[in-house]
């Protein structure tokens, strides 16, 4: 007899925190394992609890001419056992994403799924996905949920203790996908890709959205640094990388089949080996004469800003540019990793506007608020950026465990870290100390680009 292949119902959860923003963020792991999913022939569902486009949504959602925009906002109380353990949190917070009620509608109108997986980014979102897995809870009592992601990588003991999951499952998701099927459905998927050969996995599934603004696009899996403060190295330990014409063809089948003209690039280290992976890429969108927007929100190392990396970033329509700067503080003492020069700095601003870009759509990131940072070296870098003419953006630190820099954090926080990822949050600034410092930093945030 032949039974039906399962149903997996796949959830984006909502993000709690005091501010968010559609800074291009899409669930692009859990949407890759959808497509390994549904490659195998079984069902998918998909709701995304950060959905700007739901159907109910009235009036329909603001886009920027870049794809990004506002998340919906519902104040919400800090959740009360934390607000015991840390009264200094006053400050309002909010339940980012769709309705409740939309979301309980959209779960009873669809067939049981056979099983529910959720996944989860920043791990001080960890209470949004406790809310997320209680609400799927509540009109499936019976299915069984499986959380994964970053939270769940990063802080597998308290996803475990706390967000009402089944089963928590640290890493990537591509090498257990067939033993948690198997395990939970009974079923056998005939296709997982080799996790060696990227360019074996299927364009993750995208199109499971109700309207696609903008595309995330990662050309590669990993990262060749390991920063102190930087948890990618543990998330991902071995660099791989697609292949120029596999990316190209999915950039094409993106804008072809969904006219997406936005892209944002995912990756830890997009221009490193330029020559043999992103300029043959960047030379593929050029010659196709596609007109498309590329961005680059987690940044590019300024070391391989090379002029003809920068020309042919303009010549492939690159519109948003973010350098990993981290500090000006060049100075070899430094606590944290150097991975560039004053010289190199200037050198690939210089190299961008050569090619043509305007300095407004070039920004430097600076760390803010790490254990011990002297606040002035945070100022100093800003003045230093702004001399260039483009945007210094301060990129608040957030202590992340298996990070080497964690256990200086839980030395140097004001209150106690450990005691739940609500308290890593960057808007907090754990690791500043002072009040004098604190106020500092309000200064520096006020302080217009
Ligand atoms: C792309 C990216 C972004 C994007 C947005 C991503 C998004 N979806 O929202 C941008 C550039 C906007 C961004 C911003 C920030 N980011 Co970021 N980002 C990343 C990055 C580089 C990749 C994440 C990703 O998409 N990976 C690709 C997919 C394929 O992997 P994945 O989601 O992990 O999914 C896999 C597994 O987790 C698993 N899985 C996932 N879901 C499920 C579900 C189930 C059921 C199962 C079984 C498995 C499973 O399988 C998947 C496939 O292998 C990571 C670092 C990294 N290398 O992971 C940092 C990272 C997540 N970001 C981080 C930080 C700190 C930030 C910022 C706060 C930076 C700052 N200080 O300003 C901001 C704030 C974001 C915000 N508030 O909205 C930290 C997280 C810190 C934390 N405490 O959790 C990370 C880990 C980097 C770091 N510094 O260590 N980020």
């Amino acid at each position: 007899m032949k039974t039906d292949p399962p149903h997996i119902l796949c959830v984006n959860p909502w993000i709690h925190d005091f501010a968010a923003f559609d800074f291009w963020a899409k669930p692009l792991g859990l949407l890759s394992l959808a497509a390994i999913l549904r490659e195998n022939g079984l069902k998918i569902s998909y709701l995304d609890c950060l959905d700007r486009f739901h159907p109910r949504q009235d009036p329909p959602a603001k886009i920027q001419w870049d794809g990004r925009g506002p998340f919906r906002k519902t104040p919400i109380p800090f959740p009360e056992e934390l607000q015991a353990l840390l009264p200094e949190v006053g400050q309002p917070f909010s339940r980012y994403g769709i309705e409740p009620e939309w979301f309980y509608q959209d779960l009873n109108d669809m067939p049981r799924p056979d099983l529910i997986f959720v996944t989860s980014m920043m791990t001080y979102w960890a209470t949004g996905v406790r809310e997320t897995i209680e609400s799927v809870k509540q009109v499936f009592p019976k299915v069984p949920v499986i959380l994964g992601g970053i939270y769940a990588g990063l802080c597998q003991d308290h996803a475990s203790a706390h967000s009402l999951a089944d089963r928590v499952i640290a890493g990537p998701g591509e090498s257990c996908l067939k033993s948690l099927i198997k395990e939970f459905t009974g079923f056998n998927l005939r296709f997982i890709p080799d996790p060696d050969d990227l360019d074996t996995f299927p364009f993750p599934a995208l199109d499971l959205q109700h309207h696609l603004a903008y595309a995330p696009i990662m050309t590669s899996r990993g990262c060749p640094f390991a920063c102190e403060y930087c948890a990618a190295s543990f998330l991902e330990p071995t660099l791989r990388r697609r292949s120029p014409d596999n990316v190209f063809k999915e950039i094409q089948h993106w804008h072809r089949e969904y006219g997406v003209k936005n892209f944002a690039f995912y990756d830890d280290a997009l221009l490193v080996k330029g020559n043999s992976h992103a300029f043959p890429l960047f030379e593929q969108l050029i010659d196709s004469k596609m007109e498309l927007n590329f961005h680059t929100p987690n940044a590019v190392h300024i070391r391989e800003i090379t002029p003809k990396a920068a020309n042919l970033m303009f010549k492939a329509g690159f519109k948003t540019i973010r350098m990993g700067l981290e500090t000006t503080d060049f100075s070899q003492d430094r606590h944290h990793d150097i991975k560039v020069r004053e010289d190199e700095f200037f050198r690939a601003v210089e190299n961008l506007k050569s090619a043509g870009f305007d300095p407004k759509q070039l920004g430097a990131y600076l760390l803010c608020g790490l254990p011990g940072q002297d606040l002035e070296e945070v100022a100093a870098s800003m003045a230093l950026v702004k001399k260039t003419g483009i945007l210094p953006v301060l990129a608040y630190y957030t202590p992340i465990p298996h990070t080497p820099m964690w256990e200086d954090a839980v030395k140097n926080a004001r209150f106690d870290i450990t005691r739940h990822p609500v308290f890593t949050n960057n808007t907090l600034f754990p690791c500043v100390r002072s009040d004098k410092d604190l106020n500092r930093i309000s200064q520096l945030k006020n302080m217009k680009n």
